[in-house]
């Protein structure tokens, strides 16, 4: 099985956007199916920057709303100076301007965090590589050593020179904490005698060497059975690579990202599913039949750190919302009953005025389109082409 997001295939005078909506829900039921099946038991993930978005943390490369497009009051040579070791070395300001707006502790998990906390508790998770920095992760309860943050985390800090560690307490309040009108930023220094070096959270700048056990876990990727990549533009080597080394024969892998990347749709099985990741996910879990739970995992993330009372108030908020969402079940259910009712008294009434013709158009069989559990997917008869050809 598998998609070309270049070409939807509406039927000639079909809407093609319905077209591309009834593609992608064949294909995530097709995918819920694979993940079913005795043969999908080793999952591994690649999550980037569209993980967290809807949690409120921006993306790079997103125009208009990602950080490189919002740098211009830096001042900086250009958007990935203030990721640059070298840069930061002579001028720590912009990013620790930029610090104060992705520091972790303010965000919550967005529900696609929580889909992998779920793939780890009915134990399909192999590893989660990430290249977000925000513990996002972590903080959505996946287990840490299925967590492999490849670009490092703002979890601790040291400094640059000699790597003496500095005190988490400090550093959040140098962050994130009041600061006097006159200093436009704050810059944590080594408290070390004798050194004074600039302090710099434990995230991989360009430059820098990645860290040992991302490199120990790379052969993961070759064990997977399904290598789910999901919010990245896949343009951060090494990492992007890890998608290549996903075996062709073996593992099946799927794209849920805002555009196409990388190489994803060129390989004659792969799935693409372009959109918002958290809408793909649910439609996911609610065909793997894990929606609820889903929901219920993702509410969970939001007690973190609350007072009992607040979290009584949560939860009681939560679970009149699924009653609420019980109840239109319900009714629609009971609509739809209604509806078809009428419709089969209807076509019973066209059939036998129009039986001659249908005998002659021939009819359809909906068994046929039926997804199957554990049915194998399929490949398409033509290799998909990705919008970046030749780019990588
Ligand atoms: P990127 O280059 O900004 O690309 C993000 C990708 O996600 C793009 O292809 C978007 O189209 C897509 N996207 C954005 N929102 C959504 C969404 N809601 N649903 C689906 N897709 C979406 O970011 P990458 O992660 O590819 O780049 C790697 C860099 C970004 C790493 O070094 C990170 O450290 C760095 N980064 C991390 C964070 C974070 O930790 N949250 C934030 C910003 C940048």
């Amino acid at each position: 099985m598998g998609n070309n997001p270049k070409s939807p295939s509406s039927p000639k005078g079909g809407h093609p956007q319905a077209s591309r909506e009834s593609q992608r829900t064949q294909d995530i039921r097709k995918l819920a199916a694979y993940i079913q099946s005795e043969k999908c038991k080793n999952i591994v993930l690649m999550l980037g920057a569209g993980c967290s978005t809807s949690s409120g943390i921006p993306d790079f490369r997103s125009p208009k709303t990602g950080l490189y497009s919002n740098l211009a009051r830096l001042k900086l040579p250009h958007p990935e100076a203030v990721f640059e070791i070298n840069f930061f070395r002579r001028n720590p300001v912009p990013f620790y301007t930029l610090a104060a707006e992705l520091y972790p502790g303010n965000f919550r998990p967005s529900p696609t965090h929580s889909f992998v906390k779920l793939l780890s508790s009915h134990g399909l998770l192999k590893m989660c590589f990430t290249q977000n920095i925000d513990t996002l992760e972590r903080r959505a309860g996946v287990p840490s050593d299925k967590i492999i943050e490849a670009h490092g985390s703002f979890a601790e800090q040291r400094c640059v020179d000699c790597k003496t560690p500095f005190p988490d307490d400090e550093m959040r309040d140098i962050v994130l904490g009041d600061r006097p009108e006159a200093e436009e930023v704050r810059i944590p220094r080594c408290k070390r005698a004798k050194c004074g070096g600039l302090v710099k959270p434990d995230i991989v700048f360009f430059g820098e060497a990645l860290p040992e056990n991302f490199i120990r876990n790379i052969p993961v990727v070759g064990y997977a059975d399904l290598l789910l990549i999901i919010g990245t533009s896949l343009t951060v080597h090494p990492f992007a690579s890890l998608a290549n080394m996903a075996d062709r024969r073996t593992c099946q892998r799927v794209l849920i990202n805002l555009e196409t990347v990388g190489d994803l749709g060129r390989r004659p099985n792969d799935i693409v599913l372009l959109g918002e990741c958290d809408a793909i996910v649910r439609e996911l879990c609610e065909a793997l039949g894990w929606g609820e739970e889903l929901e219920r995992t993702w509410a969970e993330t939001a007690l973190d750190g609350k007072t009992d009372e607040a979290k009584e108030k949560l939860e009681e908020k939560v679970e009149d919302e699924e009653k609420e969402k019980e109840e239109r079940e319900e009714v629609l259910e009971h609509e739809v009953e209604k509806i078809t009712e009428s419709i089969g008294k209807r076509l019973d009434l066209d059939e036998t005025k129009d039986s001659d013709a249908d005998a002659a158009k021939g009819s359809f069989d909906m068994s046929t389109s039926a997804v199957k559990q554990g049915e194998p997917l399929e490949q398409t008869p033509e290799p998909a082409k990705s919008s970046n050809d030749g780019k990588l």
